[in-house]
């Protein structure tokens, strides 16, 4: 029997010849950096060496002593997993080390965390994350998420105020990311000049850009929502459901329903290939379930980087006014044409049928 011919090795699995590694990246585009100093550079640096340390735990998760709960319940009243927590610790070491950073908000903290005070005549970030998002996922072996938003502290902000002026709309963010840890581990930022992607490539341990000038599709083909809460969600948006389902006979559109329960999962697989994530209010959450100011918010920046759209039904996302670091917001997220059409629904428009 004659012998088949050897298959012919595909480009994809060929080295690159030229690659850029995030550092370069930002060395390079330093200049378009809403502030062009080296402190914002090394901020970025900072939360890059924060989520390689991050990603190698999880690579590992299975053999190190890092699965389940810690046994603490947080401030959102959810049980912390163990990897929740070495991810929030990570972030804080690597922030306060870098000494660029006056100011943390963290989803596994209730209340906003001052370091490095002596930075008073330089400029002075604060940092709002999710150390874990989607952490429910993780002892299943499911994508799970960092998310990150960064801002300018106001000149006034003093550690010591009651009142919080650390709190600013998302329209003030000056740079916001995630990073996806997936079948590879993937970060994505914006500075507020376009979205850009960059797989870390463990042999090496550096970011290279894989995935430059993200651009999210105007229509999509997916949605994400948990739909085993639909009797449950407003009859507008029951509405909306039912027609995003239906098939176009003129486009023969078939929409599909994709959702890991990981929101920077769903949302970076909705930004590469197009779609829309909802996360509406409902009797278990009567303000949404995701927090503005280190979920919404950061994703909300990226995506109108990207060329979507993000809103709470009514308004759009990033000029929500903040009044506490955990506040919760409903979230319509993603491209932009079926974002505005969940807006038509529920803001009555748009026909129930
Ligand atoms: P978390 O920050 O506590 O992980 O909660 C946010 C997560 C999102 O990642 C995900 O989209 C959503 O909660 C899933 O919630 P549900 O199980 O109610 O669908
Ligand atoms: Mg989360």
């Amino acid at each position: 029997m004659a012998q088949s011919p050897p298959r012919p090795r595909t480009e994809q699995f060929q080295e690159p010849e030229s690659f850029l590694t995030l550092e370069q990246f930002i060395i390079d585009q330093q200049e378009t950096f809403p502030h062009s100093t080296g402190a914002f550079s090394r901020l970025l640096r900072d939360l890059s060496v924060a989520a390689k340390i991050i990603s190698r735990n999880i690579r590992r998760a299975g053999i190190l002593d890092v699965l389940g709960e810690t046994g603490v319940v947080n401030v959102q009243d959810e049980k912390q997993k163990k990897l929740d927590d070495i991810a929030h610790q990570e972030l804080v070491r690597a922030l306060r080390r870098g000494g660029e950073c006056c100011l943390i908000g963290s989803e596994e903290q209730s209340d906003t965390i001052s370091m490095n005070p002596s930075r008073e005549d330089r400029e002075r970030y604060a940092v709002f994350f999710d150390p874990l998002d989607g952490s429910s996922n993780i002892d299943v072996n499911a994508s799970v998420g960092t998310i990150f938003s960064v801002y300018l502290l106001p000149d006034e902000w003093d550690p010591d105020d009651v009142i919080d002026v650390s709190l600013q709309r998302g329209a003030e963010q000056v740079a916001a990311g995630y990073v996806a840890y997936g079948s590879s581990t993937m970060l994505v930022f914006t500075t507020g000049n376009g979205v850009n992607g960059f797989t870390l490539d463990p042999s090496i341990g550096e970011f290279l850009l894989s995935h430059p000038n993200l651009r999210i599709p105007n229509e999509g083909t997916m949605y994400s929502v948990n739909e085993a809460d639909v009797d449950d969600f407003a009859p507008e948006l029951q509405a909306f459901l039912r027609w995003i389902k239906r098939k176009d006979p003129e486009t023969k559109r078939r929409i599909r329903a994709r959702y890991i329960g990981s929101f920077v999962s769903d949302f970076h697989r909705n930004l590469l290939s197009g779609g829309i994530y909802v996360y509406p209010v409902s009797t278990e959450y009567p303000d949404g379930k995701l927090r503005l100011m280190y979920e919404a918010n950061p994703m909300a920046f990226l995506v109108e980087q990207a060329g979507g759209r993000a809103t709470d039904g009514h308004q759009r996302i990033l000029d929500l006014e903040p009044t506490s670091l955990h506040q919760r917001t409903p979230l319509y997220i993603g491209s932009t044409r079926l974002v505005e059409a969940a807006e038509r629904f529920l803001q009555g428009e748009q026909a129930r049928t």
